[in-house]
């Protein structure tokens, strides 16, 4: 009975420092890319005596820094920590080594990493030492939380969510084809957000053509990182005025094209800065699984694809968006011709339509916003 009541006090404890240490790994959101989102903390004696998380690409790991930040020593402690420690020289020593060093005593982890450079060594290797590791405690929330990473360093490929905006008649734009604005301001602030924290944006060249955006990042109170720009541009009718290119921005813009654009177009675009991903022709347009590839190469591990209708079908067509996050606005437009988000030739069969899982509804001033996964 006793020994009952103990160890569900234990798994709440540990429930609640590693709810602390995910806390923590989510102030570094969209700055760790193409690596993972850790928070460390490390508990004595039932209070917290260090505390970490990974800040910026490069930087300290996060138990590192965790370690770093203590006062007394950690001897006999018991480090929390969102992902297994790391088992190799990469930018920094092994993790797992500083762990035995310092004389910690239990290793409670949120997921093991998949990474095949660690892959569950760490944990074997604590184990072998005599020291106490559990792990899985958080998992579903963490793994939703490191989404980007899992899915990256498994298939080398962009994580990817559409981003629509549409009418409650399902119109991205009305039939002259105009579009700005169909959602309200929090709506678009947010989309703001998702900007700075992924690490591409993709439009159609189309896009670019009728709407001319600037695709980067402007948040309400902070400094924001621009996303990657890349325009899927099959023949290179993008104009050498677009606003994309003649930006002052630390991100590159990508031109995703193929052999049908002219040597003189990709010349001139390049001599702007940009630099053109050449791609094989699939269906007379680019063949975008071959381009994901490319975009995971170039380390890119995530990308927000924000139009158009015909670039969003093609996507969904190659199983290559891994969810979608649509806002609907409280407004009619009306009209045969105008636009809705998924365009392309479409599903003929109801038995073969896409259906999101995993759904979250949530109100931005007027609009919602109903953001889904697929498969
Ligand atoms: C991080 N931060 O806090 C932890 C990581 O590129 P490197 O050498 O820094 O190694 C990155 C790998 O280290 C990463 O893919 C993951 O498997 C592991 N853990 N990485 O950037 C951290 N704990
Ligand atoms: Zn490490």
């Amino acid at each position: 009975q006793d020994q009952q009541e103990q160890q569900e006090q234990q798994e709440q404890r540990d429930q609640q420092y590693m709810r602390q240490a995910m806390e923590l790994a989510e102030k570094a959101r969209g700055r760790t890319s193409p690596n993972p989102l850790v928070g460390a903390l490390i508990v004595k004696e039932g209070k917290v005596i260090g505390k970490g998380y990974h800040k910026k690409h490069g930087d300290h790991h996060a138990e590192v820094n965790a370690f770093n930040s203590t006062k007394e020593k950690a001897e006999g402690a018991t480090l929390y920590v969102t992902l297994e420690p790391c088992f190799h020289y990469g930018n920094t020593p092994p993790c797992v080594d500083r762990v035995i060093e310092e004389g910690i005593r239990r290793v409670v982890i949120g997921l093991k990493d998949p990474n095949p450079l660690v892959g569950g060594k760490s944990i074997e290797k604590l184990k072998k030492r005599g020291i106490e590791v559990r792990e899985g405690v958080l998992e579903e929330v963490l793994k939703e939380q490191n989404r980007i990473f899992l899915e990256y360093i498994q298939t080398q490929k962009p994580y990817t969510v559409i981003k629509t905006a549409m009418s409650l008649d399902g119109k991205i734009a009305t039939s002259s084809g105009e579009s700005q604005w169909i959602t309200g301001e929090k709506a678009r602030a947010y989309v703001h957000t998702l900007r700075d924290q992924m690490s591409g944006i993709m439009v159609g060249v189309g896009t670019v053509i009728e709407d001319d955006p600037s695709l980067t990042t402007r948040l309400q109170d902070q400094k924001g990182k621009d996303p990657h720009r890349i325009v899927v541009d099959t023949r290179g009718r993008i104009p050498l005025t677009a606003k994309i290119l003649h930006l002052d921005s630390e991100a590159k813009t990508i031109i995703a094209s193929t052999e049908l654009m002219e040597e003189d177009k990709k010349k001139a675009l390049e001599d702007l800065g940009a630099t053109v991903l050449m791609s094989p022709i699939k269906n007379e347009r680019v063949d975008l699984k071959h381009l994901f590839d490319k975009l995971g190469e170039q380390k890119i591990d995530s990308v927000l694809v924000e139009g158009g209708a015909t670039l969003n079908f093609s996507l969904v067509e190659e199983a290559l968006v891994h969810r979608i996050i649509s806002f609907i606005a409280p407004k009619i437009i009306g009209g045969e011709s105008a636009k809705t988000p998924i365009g392309g030739r479409g599903i003929l069969r109801m038995e073969d339509v896409i259906t999101l899982n995993n759904l979250q509804y949530k109100h931005f001033g007027q609009d919602l916003m109903i953001q889904g996964d697929i498969r």
